[in-house]
């Protein structure tokens, strides 16, 4: 398997659910905007990953919950019952469709503005600092003293919201004013294997 990422972005989610999971992978860093990636990903965004089909898999949750599901030994996803498995997909798609938008604005504020002066786009990229308060808090709730996103116990899904959160550390408001997800964030810092890819990424 290959995973295509970028330094910084959700797809070390998956390289660190790589690692939980056992996996035998590669990886290999990218330039989501170039021609060249986009033979892989047509969007031009990563997380891709190849596992020797005839195209690659793309969308960070649905790689995630695959390579939970391909190593159920590692029980990183969801518990076995039907309410389990909504639980799962629940927070997934929390993540995937309320936590991760919330911060596209704030990376590339240009994309949501027809205006092309400084003082618009920044007031888009200030905009952004309610949204993510929104679902960063949602989040410390949802954590609560359980130290994890899902059920108390680590999964890939706890990956996916580390490194989204991290992205607050260029906030006013960062990761370490949420009482919960602070202890979560602490905790996943000192996980070897997320050390790891995030020294081997380089961010
Ligand atoms: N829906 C996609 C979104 C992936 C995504 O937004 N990736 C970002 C990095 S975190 C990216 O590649 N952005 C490049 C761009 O938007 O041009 C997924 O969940 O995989």
């Amino acid at each position: 398997m290959k995973l295509y990422f970028a330094p910084g972005t959700c797809a070390l989610a998956c390289w660190i659910a790589l690692e939980w999971a056992g996996a035998d992978y590669e990886v290999e860093k990218v330039d989501p905007g170039s021609d060249s990636y986009r033979q892989i990903h047509p969007l031009g965004m990563v997380p891709a990953l190849a596992i020797g089909g005839p195209r690659a898999m793309t969308q960070a949750d649905a790689i995630l919950t695959y390579v939970a599901e391909r190593h159920p030994e590692r029980d990183l996803g969801a518990d076995p019952d039907l309410e389990a498995h909504f639980e799962f997909n629940e927070a997934m798609s929390f993540l995937t469709g309320d936590f991760h938008p919330a911060f596209w604005p704030f990376f590339r504020p240009e994309r949501f503005t027809t205006s092309e002066d400084s003082a618009s786009i920044e007031a888009v990229r200030a905009a952004t600092h309610a949204r993510v308060d929104r679902v960063v808090t949602y989040l410390d709730g949802q954590i609560g003293e359980t130290g994890h996103v899902y059920r108390g116990k680590r999964t890939v899904a706890d990956a996916y919201a580390f490194v989204m959160t991290r992205w607050t550390q260029r906030f006013p408001k960062t990761w370490r004013e949420y009482p919960h997800v602070a202890e979560f964030m602490r905790e996943m810092e000192r996980d070897e294997a997320v050390r790891q890819v995030l020294e081997r990424s380089n961010g």
